[in-house]
């Protein structure tokens, strides 16, 4: 059962199972190249993180959510960047990995959670917009992400394997191989990946400290004695380092390993349509350090730091059919967190480092949901969950602990209307506590341990997603409510968290795509994305709010060659507030607007083997998201001091995939 795709290659914009179903019966598939990705069904985003896509993403998972519209990343170098959705960044997204939540560990944020995932080992990745599923502890209150393996069912004895390499400017290089072997009763996977970069050049052909390297390496052994049943065995290790171009201290280790033990049995009554149980270890070691990568370390800070963060984790859930129109999916997890670092004294040349690895938080989460499906008729259906959390927060060094009851839930209306349209609306409610970060992020927050309020979230979603042969467009639009929203104030100059408060906020925003079939071979892609937000409580802009973009695309596809082209541009941002934001960054000041243009190509050599090439920023345009990181000139002469860490300049690759049944 498994696909034989081959992705490797061109043409831009979009490209997703329910668009390939639109146009099946034309010549264009889909995207070869991945530009803009649409909404497929109401609050819901798929993708193959297998193709390839523009610009060029780093190796990790925040780069590739790029091309979803809606979707910002933070830049820090070449790599970690942090995903923002709709303005919210940090805990506000929950950011799982084949059903396990993963949490960076890092005090400066530079592995925020994507920066441990490399999406071409997954099958597939989910956005599920806003708070409208119940079903994932440590809510996300703006949306939950999802990369996930597919399972796979071996018939009788097959064996398959997939392979991509990607060579670029910069000195970027990936490589990544995956394979299985199974039949009907066991069956194993392997995947590693590699991927390394030089440090890059932006537009006027200055160096950011950027160079990185990751490897990972997952394997899974599972057993499947019947049809309905399935046990599985997985790990997974990665590692590597990173520079930065916006702090004085680098990346060098971004240890992670992961055990997970996953049961399911599917058809066990007619009541009980399927139920599983998972197993769960994730642990972070992380070592930056002001030495390895740079000449002049700075004596007023610390020569390095290290830290872990390890997290266990279980969940139980049954998927019940009470009747042929009411569908019941029930369920109860527990996640535990222990966050350990080492501490230092001294100053100016008299640094030491006083103890090593002391555990400092413990975060506890008990949840319990229920989402219920209720079939109205063939066109329309009611979706409603409802979560509650008991959450705790243990401070260990000076053991303080306080716990909150975390209330959660949802309500959507969905209807189809005609083969074509289809409309829905919700309302989510999301309550989450501070996390590591908020609590600890400074002296200020260490004293309002007890005072920093739990977030709460209530958010109104609408949208239509229109699709027939030759269109598809889909607009969704939100209107959100933050009560007690965590706002951080940093001290620019350190460029540290300094002070943690509570604001009541308001957000509103809208994403639109629209794409349309020229001719068989010729399509044309669009989207654009908005978002405003005020901090009620202080009467201004809510930080780190990125400005309007939009994406204009054309795309060839004649089955052996491909071709694209993508202008991406964005407004200048004039609403900000200096020095606030969230745990990742705050707000520099005004952004002006830009336009970038790339192209891409693809050639088909066969079913199997696919070449993709692009041009990113082809006129080497100098540019800045308004969102980003400041420059800082601590490792000079690399790292200008920029108002604001540039992205690359123009950026050449080309992509080969294989893939064998
Ligand atoms: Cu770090």
């Amino acid at each position: 059962m498994k696909k034989t795709y081959i992705t490797l290659t061109p043409i831009s914009l979009v490209a997703t199972m329910m668009m390939s179903q639109a146009y099946a019966d034309h010549t264009v598939l889909h995207d070869v190249v991945v530009t803009a990705t649409p909404m497929t069904s109401p609050f819901l985003i798929e993708t193959d993180p297998k193709q390839p896509r523009q610009p060029l993403p780093a190796h990790d998972g925040a780069d590739y959510l790029k091309t979803i519209p809606g979707f910002t990343v933070m830049r820090k170098g070449g790599t970690d960047g942090e995903a923002i959705f709709r303005g919210m960044a940090g805990s506000r997204l929950n950011i799982m990995v084949d059903d396990q939540n993963v949490v960076g560990g890092c005090s400066g944020r530079m592995d925020a959670p994507t920066a441990y995932i490399f999406p071409e080992a997954y099958d597939k990745l989910t956005v599920i917009k806003g708070p409208q599923t119940v079903e994932y502890g440590n809510m996300g209150s703006a949306g939950t992400i999802k990369f996930d393996r597919e399972p796979k069912k071996y018939e009788k004895q097959s064996s398959s394997f997939y392979g991509s390499a990607l060579y670029g400017s910069f000195g970027r290089h990936d490589e990544i191989v995956q394979g299985d072997v199974g039949n009907e009763k066991f069956y194993a996977e392997i995947t590693g990946t590699n991927s390394q970069a030089n440090n890059y050049k932006d537009g006027d052909g200055k160096t950011y400290l950027s160079g990185y390297h990751r490897w990972s390496s997952n394997a899974a052994v599972g057993f499947t004695p019947d049809h309905n049943t399935r046990v599985e065995l997985s790990a997974a290790i990665s590692d590597g380092w990173a520079k930065y171009a916006d702090r004085g201290m680098d990346g060098v280790k971004f240890l992670r390993e992961n055990v997970s033990l996953k049961a399911e049995k599917k058809n066990i009554s007619d009541l009980i349509e399927s139920a599983g149980i998972q197993l769960s270890r994730n642990s972070v070691d992380h070592i930056m350090d002001q030495t390895t990568f740079r000449a002049n370390p700075m004596t007023s800070m610390q020569p390095e730091a290290r830290v872990d963060h390890i997290a266990t984790q279980g969940r139980i859930y049954g998927n019940l059919a009470l009747d042929q129109k009411n569908k019941l999916k029930v369920g109860i997890d527990h996640w535990r967190a222990v966050h350990s670092s080492e501490t230092w004294t001294g100053g100016y040349g008299t640094w030491t480092k006083t103890t090593g690895l002391v555990d400092n938080a413990e975060f506890k989460t008990t949840g319990v949901f229920s989402e219920l499906t209720h079939q109205l008729s063939d066109s329309d259906r009611f979706v409603g969950g409802l979560r509650n959390d008991w959450w705790s927060a243990t401070y260990l060094t000076t053991p303080k602990n306080r716990s909150e009851n975390l209330f959660s839930g949802f309500i959507r209306y969905e209807l189809k209307q005609g083969n074509h349209l289809t409309s829905y609306i919700g309302l989510g409610h999301a309550e989450r506590g501070p996390d590591y970060w908020e609590l600890t992020g400074s002296s200020a927050a260490i004293n309002n341990f007890y005072n920093t309020k739990k977030e709460q979230t209530n958010q109104l979603d609408v949208g239509q997603i229109y699709k027939t042969d030759k269109e598809t467009a889909s607009i969704s639009a939100f209107y959100g409510k933050i009560n007690d929203f965590i706002l951080m104030q940093w001290n620019t100059g350190m460029k540290m968290v300094s002070g943690v408060s509570n604001i009541d906020a308001r957000t509103y925003g809208v994403e639109a795509s629209y794409s349309y079939l020229i001719n068989n071979q010729v399509k044309f892609i669009s989207s654009l994305n908005h978002v405003r937000g005020n901090d009620e409580t202080n009467n201004r802009p809510l930080p780190q709010l990125p400005p309007l973009e939009g994406r204009l695309g054309l795309s060839y596809d004649n089955q052996k060659w491909s071709a694209g082209g993508l202008m991406r541009f964005a407004a200048s941002q004039n609403r900000y507030v200096s020095g606030y934001g969230n745990i990742a960054g705050y707000d520099i000041g005004r952004s002006g607007g830009f336009t970038v243009f790339s192209l891409n190509g693809g050639y088909k050599l066969d079913k199997k083997t696919k070449l993709a090439f692009g041009v990113d920023n082809i006129f080497d345009k100098t540019y800045a998201e308004f969102v980003s990181r400041s420059g800082n000139n601590m490792a000079a002469p690399v790292n200008p001091q920029t108002t604001r860490v540039n992205e690359p300049g123009r950026t050449a690759w080309l992509k080969a995939t294989i893939a064998l049944d």
